[in-house]
């Protein structure tokens, strides 16, 4: 794939991006129409699920995919993995077409409380390798942006990692997380002693992909989540490698978008220093 061809998906990733976050950001104060779906703990809107549809809708149109009735736009869903497309039965099939990698609100949870770390995830993958990733958090109005080899950007000025390699001086996000098996959080919590224990200190945005743009543009140094989906981590995945950072398998070795585990840093060092650190690894159900 060219580079105009990569500018362009990355164009049109931050205009839909754009659109859906206005969505975002109009229904952010009003009261939510609000479902859950695992357990209590897990939560769903309908603008969830709105905005999904129009970012699945727009980026169809562009690329001529458009299917004539809007409510179909389930049935050739292969090039598309969203959450909530996923959450009404679609499984998880990623292949080696040209994907777009959708999560039409991180932070849902943020969203419903008025907490404004909140933001419209659209990644795109060709042959499995992420290519373009595109974070918009509307209320915070930062747009993050990151193209394979083009660097990564925040509301178009290019952002770095903070190349912190001591885990000693370093700031590790870490999050509750929505699942509430008994011993899933015994794990997480056995994990979050010894990082809390080992660590300058650690926080919680209560989204992933807030995390993951925060290591990249150097506000905090890593983020270890386990529990997660491809939609939750691909698209800021691409923007922390391009601003410099490093993406691990939190137990080391390469990431797997599938394994619902990962572990990411500032640097490979600060990656592999965290990994060690780590009593435990949770071991997920794959996608
Ligand atoms: P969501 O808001 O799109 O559901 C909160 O812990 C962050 O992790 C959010 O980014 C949330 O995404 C995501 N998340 C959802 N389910 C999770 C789980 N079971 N474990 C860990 N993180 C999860
Ligand atoms: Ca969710
Ligand atoms: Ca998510
Ligand atoms: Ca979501």
């Amino acid at each position: 794939m060219s580079t105009a061809e990569i500018q362009d998906y990355l164009k049109t990733a931050t205009v839909v991006a754009k659109e859906a976050g206005e969505v975002v950001r109009e229904a952010f104060y009003k009261e939510k129409s609000l479902q859950t779906k695992s357990n209590y703990a897990d939560l769903v809107t309908e603008t969830d699920q709105a905005v999904e549809k129009q970012i699945i809708n727009s980026l169809k149109e562009k690329y001529q995919l458009t299917s004539e009735d809007n409510n179909q736009y389930e049935a050739d869903i292969s090039q598309f993995i969203g959450e909530e497309s996923v959450a009404g039965g679609h499984k998880t099939e990623w292949t080696d077409d040209p994907t777009w990698i959708i999560d039409p609100i991180d932070g849902t949870t943020n969203f419903v409380h008025q907490i404004p770390h909140t933001c419209v995830c659209i990644g795109l993958s060709i042959k499995k390798q992420m290519v373009v990733g595109v974070v918009y958090a509307p209320i915070l109005n930062e747009m993050y942006t990151g193209a394979k080899g083009q660097g990564a950007f925040c509301n178009g000025e290019r952002i770095s990692t903070s190349q912190q390699n001591d885990l000693k001086q370093a700031i590790i996000y870490l999050e509750g997380g929505s699942s509430r098996e008994q011993d899933v959080l015994r794990r997480k919590f056995n994990i979050y002693h010894k990082v809390v224990e080992t660590t300058r200190g650690t926080r919680t945005l209560g989204s992933a992909a807030m995390n993951m743009v925060n290591v990249a543009k150097g506000s905090g140094d890593a983020y270890v989540e386990y529990g997660l989906h491809i939609w939750d981590f691909a698209a800021s995945g691409v923007i922390l490698i391009e601003a410099g950072g490093a993406m691990i398998d939190p137990a080391g070795g390469p990431v797997d978008f599938l394994s619902r585990r990962v572990l990411c840093a500032s640097s490979q060092s600060l990656a592999d220093q965290l990994s060690t650190t780590i009593p435990e690894h949770i071991e997920m159900e794959r996608d």
